[in-house]
């Protein structure tokens, strides 16, 4: 797949909602391939590195598009987890993989998945991190805070109105929308606490986190209102892993949220992931 991708114009994990919704590019059921910030110069779009190193991410439809990444997807051993789990209708919105460079992979900041994959009546988005290589301390595992999924999610990303229903193209697309009060506001969200970086990354500790190393093959299942986050990979050796973010879907009551940045083409559903369908 990457040796057949050509690097037209490159975007940076930070530009894609904008570029998407500003251009209508859907990529809820497409592949697209998004660089590390600075693998990219930022005047002319182009790599300054090797395409095969400067890959962040490649998402969001790999679940759709590819027969290698959808077999995964649809296969009975994640639908009977899941159902294990007691979703009831889970679908699948939206699937990455995620590469972590060595030397060259950067941080993922602090958040709620639930954030960006928000639905109502409650949150229901449930992450399936499959890693597929050894993930450890040294190319930047996981770090998660115990018991936070237990708590609200703090922000919703939405569609920003004044940009789209007040048509003011000066304004941002996407806007952050707090959801607790300053009381329970969480003084590092969205970003690493202080202290994170570099190690031994006694401030992660200091905050509650702690770090998820894992086996290639191991599986690390978690709900949207988990704060997690990585740090930079510095060693010598990749981190690539494989994720799905599912939801419940319209059988169990739960809609996605029309102000999520991430849509469907028109009414076509996301895949059922459920054992008793067969879409
Ligand atoms: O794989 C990582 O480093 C972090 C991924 C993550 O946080 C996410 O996809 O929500």
């Amino acid at each position: 797949m990457i040796i057949s991708w050509i690097p037209v114009r490159v975007y940076n994990i930070i530009h894609i909602c904008s570029h998407a919704l500003a251009t209508h590019t859907h990529t809820a059921d497409r592949i697209h391939f998004f660089a590390e910030p600075g693998a990219l110069d930022e005047t002319s779009g182009r790599l300054k590195v090797p395409k095969d190193r400067a890959l962040n991410k490649v998402g969001h439809g790999l679940h759709v598009a590819d027969e290698v990444f959808e077999a995964y997807s649809r296969s009975d051993k994640v639908a009977r987890l899941v159902e294990a789990l007691g979703w009831r209708d889970p679908v699948l919105p939206q699937s990455m993989y995620i590469f972590k460079q060595p030397g060259i992979g950067g941080e993922v900041t602090s958040h709620q998945d639930s954030t960006f994959l928000y639905t109502t009546p409650r949150q229901t988005c449930l992450g399936l991190w499959l890693a597929l290589h050894d993930a450890t301390m040294e190319n930047g595992c996981l770090w998660v805070r115990p018991g936070s999924h237990l708590e609200p999610v703090r922000r919703q990303f939405v569609r920003n109105p004044e940009y789209f229903e007040n048509g003011d193209k000066t304004k941002p697309l996407m806007i952050f929308r707090d959801l607790v009060s300053s009381e329970n506001e969480i003084d590092w969200e969205g970003k690493l606490p202080e202290g994170s970086w570099p190690p031994p990354s006694e401030g992660l500790r200091d905050s509650g986190f702690i770090p998820v190393e894992c086996k290639a093959g191991d599986l690390v299942c978690f709900p949207g209102t988990l704060d997690h986050l990585s740090l930079p990979n510095t060693s010598e050796k990749p981190r690539h892993t494989f994720q799905l973010h599912l939801i419940e879907g319209p059988n169990a009551g739960v809609t996605w949220s029309p102000e999520n940045w991430l849509q469907v083409h028109g009414d076509s559903p996301f895949l059922s992931l459920s054992r008793h369908t067969s879409s």
